[in-house]
């Protein structure tokens, strides 16, 4: 296979009106058949070229004769019908019958089984394993879909849009026929069939129409649906309030499938969810759970205008519906819960995670411009930092005129195929704001670094700050230009702590500048003495400053930044630059001056949510993301380090607040529970309150009142004995097994915890738990749940400097190469980012790569990363 130019794209030369779909489904041998009606686009004599892979052609019709193989070509990827062989006049009807196979489809694109039931998942190029077929976006037709199966095995028969007939056929057969009157791409075609237990709703839109919901679940599963549910309630409400967007069809569906390679699928009127983005309840959910669970079914109900209402005119284009759709749920989180808390959640996936990849070997703008496998660009640059372009768009032109740049952009372009231009286009017009350099945003990658001076004039009061910028400059992309970039910055004046009685004009000062070159300068007046800076509030850009603060700047920025992203992350900064010391003098001396500070936020009045996103250390990968040639090991201690010291500096707060959060009832339960389990990850460190974690395991997991049970505080207790090894942890993880070994979703846990275990006997346990009985590599989640679990939270044993972590790693990417290419390339993730890392480690990393690359049967989607990481 050819990589694909975004240069490259030209309209179709024939496109399809309407598809008349009959699946007959059986295991191994659904028959397709597949009605067209083709037009063709002006005057050419082109073939008519359809995708189709892993198909079975039987017979095509076209105009009604049936078409001979001498007069079309047909290999693994394409059938080609020349013109010659094409009717005269420019429509035309094709009937195609193929026979597909979808027990034997490990790869979960196209139609598969999962478990019991079948299901699909078209985007982005699925379809072309159900039919042959036009499969690009911007190729949209009105389906009918007739789906015919055994009644017993599979009561219910789902496509998308409304039901319009169903009925028995001999044999035990049933069918059921769908008409979606919404014309969409393929990628958004979905069909499941299976026996579940149903979840009833409804929902009445703003203009008064009542609309059906139904989530489908697996048997028993009934009461784990109800948040789901209740999600799907708000975010449709939120819709309506925030953006004016009402739901069309009277019909939303949701079906929750174990065997998923994503979260879910916005296929229109039809959700396929990953189990895990809908399943919960109290005994066997954690709060990130809950929070993640909304999160998703509000992004895929999102979807419904952004993404298939508008789609996008070609798969570059991913961020088109992807960012914006991300830019979506955040703002919905933040509007449920706290945005403070959310805003810095986010933030430290894009630090920790999206600044890597846009470091690594697959860097890319958010609108790629050249793909081979698309799979590979579902990514956290066009979906995280794709949310923060339009997040800072949002910043410059104001929530009135986003909101009118809504509208703009559906009342041009509803029903159609578009790109990112036609969206920074409708945003422009509705704000009277040039978006030309902004645009930059979509063709540029890598993270940009913001240089930070400043000084001060006493005599004249004047404080001036210069900012330069520095995007990103390699073989890619050779001479990079200077983003329009929103820098919102808080001048704090120090008499605000000083002098009670200071007027209310000498209050800090909150400004937005907009950078737009290389280097510029502002200066402010009226300053009694030199202000301090809070840089980018809100993180209104996604990049990376060059600026060191002193201790005590950052102590009045965590003190007296009004904006609660500055405060948080001084408090983050300060951690940093120990660990930064410790990783490379691990005798280095912190000063106790931090205890006071950890004291201080923990007796603070910020909200407890908060609080214990401020006393979080950064993560291995966030202080990784601020490190050049990385010693991993050296890393890991110093995060260890200063863990310790916090703990034994700030034991009695530490317990204090632990205990404080314990006694507290239903209410802000989530914020307590997530102070005080940060609180207990540090206690855990010390042998005399190692006591806490079996206590509170035994009380949230081995409870007599069963009500009691919780499982954030089960998890976070395991998580404990599991990073500290802790004696009773293996006596817990015994009784967890027993207890939850019918459930998946609690049993991927059980298999996380087991693969981050820190302990010299690691890769037994690792063998041990891929001989268990119940890991396979064929489901996603459980796969993940081994080899991601250990590879991004076990630091310490993935890069043991024997190579055995890397080697692990790369060993599991070759079987799952042969059953699940997709994901198995994003497993590979970890290893070819190796170039961050000192060299002795890129040595072993970069061994097990040139291992997968001469593997037989190497998939596009590895190939693709690893020449990249290879070159
Ligand atoms: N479109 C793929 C899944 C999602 O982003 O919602
Ligand atoms: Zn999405």
């Amino acid at each position: 296979t050819e990589p694909r130019f975004l240069a490259d794209y030209r309209p179709a030369d024939f496109t399809i009106n309407t598809v008349n779909l009959s699946i007959e489904l059986a295991d191994t041998s659904t028959k397709v058949i597949n009605e067209l009606e083709l037009v063709k686009q002006g005057d050419h004599q082109q073939a008519l070229v359809l995708n189709g892979e892993h198909l079975t052609l039987i017979s095509l019709v076209l105009n009604d004769q049936p078409l001979h193989a001498e007069l079309y070509q047909l290999n693994d990827t394409l059938l080609t019908i020349p013109a010659s062989s094409l009717p005269e006049g420019d429509s035309f009807t094709l009937i195609i019958t193929t026979e597909i196979n979808p027990l034997e489809n490990t790869a979960l694109e196209g139609l598969f089984k999962s478990g019991d039931a079948f299901c699909t998942q078209c985007e982005a190029e699925g379809f072309r394993r159900i039919s042959y077929y036009l499969d690009r976006p911007d190729v949209m037709a009105t389906f009918t879909t007739k789906v015919t199966a055994d009644k017993t095995l599979y009561p219910f028969l789902l496509s998308n849009g409304n039901k319009i007939d169903s009925g028995d056929l001999p044999g035990n057969q049933h069918f059921v026929t769908w008409y979606d009157p919404f014309p969409k791409p393929c990628y958004l075609f979905a069909l499941v069939a299976g026996n579940f237990d149903l979840l009833e709703d409804k929902f009445t839109t703003m203009s008064g129409r009542e609309v059906a919901l139904e989530i489908f679940v697996d048997k028993g599963n009934l009461a784990k649906a109800e948040h789901a549910m209740v999600s799907l309630q708000k975010s449709m409400a939120w819709d309506e309030q925030t953006f004016g967007l009402e739901y069309d069809l009277d019909i939303y569906m949701i079906v929750a499938v174990d065997f998923f390679n994503m979260g879910a699928m916005e296929n229109k009127g039809l959700n396929v969810f990953n189990s895990k983005f809908v399943l919960a309840d109290s005994q066997c959910a954690t709060d990130s759970d809950y929070f993640n669970i909304e999160a998703v079914i509000a992004h895929e109900y999102f979807h419904n205008w952004t993404g298939n209402r508008v789609t996008c005119r070609d798969w570059f284009q991913l961020s088109l519906k992807e960012g914006l759709t991300v830019f979506r749920d955040q703002q919905f989180s933040g509007d449920m819960h706290s945005s403070a808390v959310t805003r810095i959640q986010n933030v430290r996936v894009l630090r920790s995670l999206q600044f890597a990849e846009d470091a690594g070997p697959m860097a890319h703008p958010i609108r790629p411009e050249k793909v081979l496998e698309m799979n590979n660009f579902y990514t956290l640059t066009v979906y995280e930092k794709g949310a923060e372009v339009i997040r800072m768009l949002h910043t410059l032109i104001g929530v009135e005129n986003f909101r009118k740049g809504m509208d703009f952009y559906f009342a041009r372009f509803d029903g159609m195929a578009v790109t990112c231009d036609d969206f920074i286009n409708a945003m422009s017009d509705a704000s009277g704001k040039d978006l030309t350099q902004f645009k930059l945003w979509y063709s540029q990658y890598g993270t940009p670094v913001i240089k930070v001076a400043q000084a001060f004039d006493a005599a004249t009061g004047i404080y001036t700050l210069t900012l330069s910028q520095q995007s990103p400059v390699t073989k890619k992309q050779e001479n990079p230009q200077a983003l329009h970039i929103p820098i919102k910055i808080e001048l704090i004046n120090k008499d605000f702590d000083t002098n009670a009685s200071v007027n209310t004009s000498n209050l800090n000062q909150t400004k937005l500048l907009e950078l737009t070159q290389d280097t510029q300068t502002w200066s402010f007046s009226g300053f009694s003495q030199q202000p301090t800076l809070a840089m980018l509030a809100d993180f209104s850009a996604p990049v990376k400053l060059d600026f060191s603060q002193d201790e005590t700047a950052l102590l009045t920025v965590m003190k007296n930044a009004e904006n609660s992203f500055c405060r948080w992350d001084a408090g983050q900064k300060l951690l940093m630059s120990y660990i930064q010391h410790l990783t490379f003098d691990a005798d280095y001396v912190i000063s106790p001056a931090l205890i006071d500070a950890i004291n201080s936020m923990l007796m603070g009045g910020e909200d407890r949510a908060f609080i214990a996103e401020q006393i979080s250390l950064p993560s291995f990968d966030e202080a990784a993301g601020l490190m050049i040639d990385i010693e991993p090991l050296a890393l890991f201690d110093a995060i260890s380090t200063l863990s310790l010291f916090i703990a034994q500096g700030a034991q009695q707060q530490l317990l204090a607040t632990y205990q404080a959060c314990q006694q507290v009832g239903e209410e802000d339960c989530v914020a307590n529970r997530a102070l005080k389990n940060v609180c207990l990850s540090y206690l855990s460190r010390l042998p005399e309150y190692q006591y806490l974690v079996a206590e509170q395991y035994q009380q949230a997991a081995n409870n007599n009142d069963i009500t009691q049970e919780n499982m954030t505080d089960t998890l976070a207790a395991l998580t404990c004995s599991a990073k500290v090894n802790l004696p009773d942890l293996s006596e817990q993880l015994q009784h967890f097994e027993n207890k939850w070994h019918d459930t998946t979703l609690v049993m991927d846990k059980w298999f996380a915890i087991g693969a981050s275990i820190v302990s010299d006997d690691i890769f037994t346990q690792l063998n041990d738990l891929l001989k268990h009985p119940q890991f396979t590599l064929k489901n996603p989640n459980r796969a993940r749940s081994i080899i991601s679990a250990f590879a991004m939270n076990n630091p310490k044993y993935f890069h043991c400097k024997t190579g055995k972590g890397y080697q692990f790693l790369a060993q599991q990417i070759a079987k799952m190469n042969e059953i699940n290419p997709q994901v198995a390339s994003r497993l590979v993730t970890p290893l070819i980012q190796y170039k961050s890392f000192a060299t002795a480690h890129q040595q072993l990393m970069k061994a097990e790569l040139i291992t997968l690359h001469a593997l037989p049967n190497l998939s596009n989607d590895l190939k693709e990363k690893l020449d990249a990481a290879l070159i």
